[in-house]
């Protein structure tokens, strides 16, 4: 016997069997809609209100009458709804909760659904004024078209609404869960059975194909879709201890999302992110599009409201949110930033779908993936199985052909000033060494980073010209340029290469296949891993830089090496701290390197300073430095929680030291109350420098770029509505959320940082958070 609990009753024995035998069904098609002769009494004739204490929300909602002929007086047809009633909105008005579009005889109607009293009703006019098109809907199981043959004509939960009818007038104030819980011997199919413990349902599978695909850690914030998810990772807790996923509560979406950013973009290993229906993926905000344009492999998986209703299945709708959350197509909400977007419509192939999505997350270019099951999906009951994991792999991409390797050497070595640009290929660890040795064979090529997502090219080769978004006088002067997976080689408007010269184009997506405006005027383009293609050109180069004049060559090298010192050299001028004390973001990231352990892992989302950080800290070794690589600001509150997590886990526990550098403005975007909850939680220290500009400066400066003497650039922070006054305590939100267990400081004098920052790192190596807040002056 089981033990429902009502909604502010006791709990009430039912007499329900586990798994109930399913009624007789009618196999006959539904009859064609004949109109009630008589409304349902208890819907059409009462004109009693709800209880005072129940909002309107209480109350069945599949109200239709035929015709609005004025506020409170659409009797005519089928329903009354009293219009002594509360309502948040008129129901005549297009923001009412029935749709905000007039039901009745005005309306779009057929001859089926027209005048009825039922939920389809409700959604077909939804759905042909929103979208101008017709009913969109999928008849999940054979369950649920047996079981509401009749529902595109049958009122809500009709027999439900049967039994309450033999009462009172006053069952239209009962709740919802009142009505779907008496309703009784007629559900003798009503599945509402609980999981017993060797229960093999879709959802446990789940858990099983990520671990078996190699996902080691799922973040998950959760809800009413969940309770199949939450049974098995208990299940799996307990019985698979040691080969199941770790769980990690993330009380906020976009951090789940950004903590599987930053542990796939250090490993290259995929994780997941569990999150409840459409909110929850709404929740994940800008962390899908940082994914999709870091190319970031992560797998997100959201329920889907459950599509029965009156206990069809285990898994149909018990509570008043699966209505409101059952939207046309949850899929849509992130589809376009995704690789795929399914959904898994049985638990007997849910590990086939798994693999699939996977497929695309990791093959190039990487990025998220979203899988949706509804609940009755996920409940299901299935044979156990597994699948031959290696044939599950991502798709491989190949070299350049001979002739194009050759061409592109050629070239390179031909060149005064050869110049090669990159963004993401350091993803691959193994390109800093290809690209240096690549620098070494064709001696006075340069190496430009415009995209700062990666380290791809250390600092102390001379041909290395740091990170610049997009604008760096050396794309002037160069005559053959190489762009290799790169988004944004310059940026026409405020530079670009001179005419008339030879550009290459290498890319896993030359195409930009998610950008609708993308172009560079190369003479070739290929699509191509960034790694097979340097080598292969290096080689080529080897072979044909013995045919060189070494004067010539030696002359190309000593002019690289001097220009390299002149940079540093400019670079350490302006880290000088002013004669009051003040310094900026160059100082500052000097000092940090010079304290911090040589083989630190930097996270940085410094907007308008990330090129005084990159130049200071000077990154040498391939994955120490980890940059959003998108335009969501957020990102690395999670992501360098989410590095840390892996570094320690691929590390036995004892991984590098990981600290993020974020703008004030960003860290507020970043959710501060969720991540240092959750570092606290899990134990997971890191080192927050907060470069506190007080406020945001990057409006200001894309302001000033197209009204350089506007208004705008005469008015002061306030007036552009971009200064951060009062400033906030940064290190104080970061503390209380850590529940007082955080190294928090400020420092606003170059006196005080070292000090500071000695003690931080201390305390992050004890295993404690730290955020300090430093001030940093703007320009430096
Ligand atoms: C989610 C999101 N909202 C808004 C923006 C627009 N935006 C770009 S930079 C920026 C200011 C960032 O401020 P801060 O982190 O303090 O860096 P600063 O500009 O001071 O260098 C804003 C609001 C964005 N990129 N992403
Ligand atoms: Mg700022």
């Amino acid at each position: 016997m089981l033990r429902l609990r009502r909604l502010g009753k006791p709990p009430r024995p039912l007499s329900l069997p586990l798994t109930p035998p399913r009624s007789p069904r009618p196999s006959a098609p539904p009859p064609p809609y004949q109109p009630h002769p008589h409304p349902h009494p208890h819907l059409s004739t009462s004109s009693s209100p709800p209880l005072a204490s129940q909002r309107v929300d209480d109350v069945p909602q599949c109200f239709a009458p035929s015709r609005l002929a004025g506020p409170g007086t659409f009797a005519q047809g089928h329903t009354l709804i009293p219009s002594s009633w509360p309502e948040t909105a008129p129901v005549h008005s297009r923001r009412s909760r029935y749709g905000g579009v007039v039901f009745g005889n005005h309306g779009p109607t057929n001859g089926h659904i027209r005048g009825s009293t039922n939920c389809q009703h409700q959604r077909y006019f939804h759905s042909y004024y929103r979208n101008s098109g017709l009913y969109k809907g999928a008849i999940p199981t054979i369950g649920t078209l047996l079981s509401n043959p009749a529902s595109s004509c049958r009122p809500y939960s009709s027999q439900a609404l049967d039994r309450t009818s033999s009462k009172s007038s006053a069952a239209l104030t009962s709740t919802r869960p009142q009505l779907a819980l008496d309703a009784p011997q007629r559900h003798q199919n009503r599945v509402l059975s609980t999981s017993q413990p060797n229960m093999y349902t879709a959802s446990f599978a789940f858990f099983e194909a990520i671990w078996e695909a190699g996902i080691t850690h799922c973040f998950v914030n959760l809800g009413s879709d969940h309770p199949s998810i939450i049974e098995a990772m208990v299940k799996g807790q307990k019985e698979n201890k040691g080969n199941f996923p770790r769980i990690i509560t993330c009380p906020n979406e976009m951090v789940a999302m950004s903590m599987a950013d930053g542990y796939a973009r250090l490993t290259g290993k995929p994780q997941c992110v569990i999150v409840h229906v459409d909110v929850g993926t709404q929740g994940l905000g800008a962390a899908v599009h940082n994914a999709s344009t870091g190319r970031a492999p992560v797998l997100v998986f959201a329920g889907l409201s459950p599509f029965t209703l009156e206990g069809e299945m285990r898994g149909s709708r018990t509570e008043y949110i699966h209505w409101i959350q059952n939207v046309p197509d949850q899929t849509q909400i992130i589809g376009q930033y995704c690789r795929y977007a399914g959904e898994i419509k049985t638990g007997k192939n849910i590990k086939q779908m798994v693999n699939r999505a996977l497929q695309f997350a990791t093959s190039d270019p990487q990025g998220p993936v979203y899988l949706v099951g509804a609940r009755e999906v996920m409940e299901e009951e299935i044979t156990p199985y597994s699948l031959e994991q290696g044939v599950w792999d991502s798709v491989e991409l190949g070299g350049l052909t001979p002739k194009a390797s050759k061409e592109i050497a050629e070239a390179l070595l031909g060149a005064e000033n050869p110049l090669l640009i990159t963004g993401y290929s350091g993803r691959n660890q193994k390109i800093p060494a290809a690209l240096v040795e690549l620098a070494n064979t064709v001696k006075g090529l340069r190496v430009l980073d415009t995209g700062g997502s990666d380290m791809c090219f250390p600092a102390s080769h001379p041909g290395w010209l740091g990170l610049r978004f997009g604008i760096e006088s050396e794309i002037e002067k160069a005559d053959v340029i190489v762009i290799v997976d790169c988004d944004v080689p310059w940026i026409p408007t405020l530079n670009k290469p001179k005419d008339g010269i030879k550009v290459f184009h290498i890319d896993v997506d030359p195409l930009k296949q998610l950008m609708p405006l993308f172009y560079v005027p190369a003479q070739h383009r290929y699509r191509a891993d960034a790694l097979v293609a340097v080598e292969q050109i290096t080689s080529e180069a080897q072979n044909q830089a013995t045919k060189l004049d070494t004067a010539v060559v030696t002359k190309k090298w000593e002019a690289l090496q001097a220009s390299h010192k002149e940079r540093l050299a400019t670079i350490a001028s302006k880290t000088i701290p002013a004669e009051d004390g003040s310094f900026g973001t160059g100082h500052l990231c000097k000092t940090l390197k010079s304290l911090c352990p040589e083989d630190t892992i930097w996270a940085i989302e410094a907007v308008t300073n990330t090129g005084f950080v990159h130049d200071n800290l000077q990154p040498e070794l391939p994955g120490s430095w980890i940059n959003c690589g998108g335009g969501g600001l957020g990102w690395s509150g999670g992501g360098a929680l989410g590095i840390k997590l892996a570094t320690d886990a691929e590390n036995g526990g004892k991984g590098k030291f990981v600290v993020q550098i974020v703008g004030d403005g960003t860290f507020l975007f970043s959710v501060p109350g969720s991540v240092y909850w959750i570092s606290r939680r899990y134990k997971i220290p890191v080192l927050t420098i907060v470069l506190n500009n007080k406020g945001w400066n990057a409006p200001r400066k894309s302001m000033l770029l197209v009204h350089p003497e506007g208004l705008g650039s005469k008015a002061t922070n306030e007036e552009i509505n971009i200064s951060f006054d009062p400033v906030p305590d940064y290190s104080g939100i970061a503390k209380a959320a850590a529940g007082g267990d955080l190294f928090a400081a400020k420092v606003d004098k170059a006196e005080d940082l070292e000090r500071t920052i000695t003690e931080a790192i201390k305390a992050v190596e004890g295993g404690q958070n730290a955020v300090v807040d430093c001030k940093v002056t703007l320009g430096c």
